[in-house]
């Protein structure tokens, strides 16, 4: 009977904090990031209809202030102080989106639309990595998010609606990613 009645009593605020973890408050910028094998792409859909993917920067081509593993040729890109709302996907298999300097690590699940929020309060970049064992290339999909002021992000947000438009050269950029993965 102890043991049951720990149970029950740590149960109440359990409960409690459950339902606080999924509430989301009103959000300033919405991103969606869908985990594909073995990349990320990023859209902004209250933005307009653009998406970009996010590719690991291979070890040849780092620049000498980039970080091994970690840098990525496209960041998503968020503004400083603004809650940031992530819906998070999968196109393929289970991927998970973590970025540990935000407290945030939720799965990407094909057919399902995750959602996690989080406020950055300092500009500059936050990595992270997929969390969840996807395929041979698991290691090689970093998250990288770049934190800019409010200006600098509508700066962004302006070239990369036209730099991504759907119907641009995503399809063909992913599958060129996929093959030479294949190859590899
Ligand atoms: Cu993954």
């Amino acid at each position: 009977m102890i043991p049951i009645a720990i149970l029950v009593f740590i149960a109440v605020p359990s409960f409690r904090l459950l339902f606080l973890e999924q509430n989301i408050p009103p959000a300033d910028v919405t991103v969606k990031a869908t985990g594909k094998q073995w990349y990320w792409s990023y859209g902004y859909p209250d933005q307009g209809k653009f998406e970009f993917d996010s590719l690991m920067i291979q070890d040849k081509d780092l620049k000498p202030d980039q970080p091994r593993l970690l840098s990525v040729d496209n960041e998503m890109v968020v503004p400083v102080d603004k809650i940031v709302r992530v819906q998070v996907t999968g196109s393929d298999v289970i991927h998970s989106f973590a970025v540990p300097s935000f407290g945030i690590k939720i799965d990407a699940i094909p057919g399902r639309l995750n959602e996690t929020w989080f406020k950055a309060t300092k500009e500059g970049i936050y990595y992270g990595q997929c969390s969840e064992l996807c395929g041979k290339n698991h290691a090689f999909m970093p998250i990288a998010v770049r934190v800019v002021s409010d200006s600098d992000f509508n700066a962004w947000l302006e070239d990369a609606k036209r730099k991504y438009a759907r119907g641009d050269d995503s399809l063909p950029r992913a599958l060129a990613a996929r093959e030479s993965a294949n190859a590899e």
